[in-house]
């Protein structure tokens, strides 16, 4: 028998979502940052064994809409909800656990849930065992599982349950698929990723990353991405004192990139301004939002 499914991963920003879905899948393709709402959009991984295909999401944190760009991604979140077969809740141990099991319960889903406990390495066995049995005790998980994605520890046996609730069915990708998000995609990711590592406070949320130009060549790929911000003082922070905050921006994600494209990489930069392009629905429909 084959069995076959999609389940999304929620939770509150930073519970380690984006962290979970690289550990099931094995590979970096969501970006990870302290920070919250580094994840934007949705992101599929696909995981392929002889006898199941889990089709896992990442979606953006659970957040209150502020602007455009945030109600576009809690629709992201809210259509994520309607279809899946499983659902993965996850949270920081060392988070609130009332007011996640409460967030949890505002999501009123109608799927089998699966509780992730991330983050175990933070805590000492007594406090995790308290946290497990309050967590039972909350009654509407078909599994509560401890894990620690950073270390990629619990990952099997959470895959097991996963599979146990899965509905029989043919797999829906070659099995050979990780994603379903272009190069493209990942190669403006990882810039963005770059830049949340690098710049301070604001500069990143007022900054999308568009990738304008990728040509394989002989021995290399040329990449020119445009990253867009919303003021000329942004732009100014980016490209730094005579350049040298972009180069060293060119550099990490020109690393990044190489790493996962496994082939070397010319990457150009561009920096443009944008007025509001969080607002403006023209400009979220272009950069993919
Ligand atoms: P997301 O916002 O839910 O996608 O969270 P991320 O995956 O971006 O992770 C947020 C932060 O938590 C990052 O700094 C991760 O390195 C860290 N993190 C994720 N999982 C673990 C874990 O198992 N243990 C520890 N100590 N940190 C973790
Ligand atoms: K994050
Ligand atoms: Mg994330």
């Amino acid at each position: 028998m084959h069995k076959a499914g999609f389940v999304n991963i929620f939770g509150k920003p930073n519970a380690g979502k984006s962290t979970l879905l690289n550990a099931l899948i094995g590979e970096k393709l969501a970006i990870i940052s302290p920070k919250v709402q580094t994840t934007r959009h949705r992101i599929t991984g696909i995981v392929t064994a002889p006898d199941y295909q889990i089709v896992f999401s990442d979606t953006p944190g659970i957040i209150d809409p502020k602007y455009r760009l945030h109600e576009k991604m809690m629709g992201a979140v809210k259509s994520a909800l309607e279809d899946a077969d499983v659902a993965l809740l996850i949270l920081d141990v060392k988070d609130n656990l009332a007011e996640n099991l409460e967030l949890f319960d505002s999501l009123k889903l109608k799927v089998p849930v699966i509780l992730v406990l991330n983050k175990s390495d933070l805590l000492m066995k007594e406090q995790l065992e308290a946290i497990q049995a309050q967590c039972e005790a909350w009654g509407k998980a078909a599994a509560v599982v401890t894990i620690a994605a950073v270390q990629k520890k619990g990952i099997r046996d959470l895959l097991d349950r996963i599979v146990a609730l899965l509905p029989e069915s043919e797999p829906f990708y070659p099995e050979d698929t990780l994603t379903d998000k272009s190069t493209r995609f990942f190669v403006g990711e990882m810039i963005r990723e770059k830049i949340f590592a690098l710049f301070e406070e604001e500069i990143p949320y007022h900054t999308t990353v568009i990738v304008s130009q990728f040509q394989e060549k002989q021995t290399l790929i040329k990449i020119s991405a445009e990253i867009v911000v919303t003021r000329e003082t942004q732009k100014a922070i980016i490209l730094g004192e005579k350049g040298k905050s972009i180069r060293e921006l060119g550099t990490l994600s020109r690393q990044e990139i190489e790493k996962f494209l496994g082939q070397k990489v010319f990457l150009e930069l561009f920096v443009k301004v944008r007025n509001k392009w969080r607002d403006n629905d023209t400009y979220l429909k272009e950069y993919g939002y």
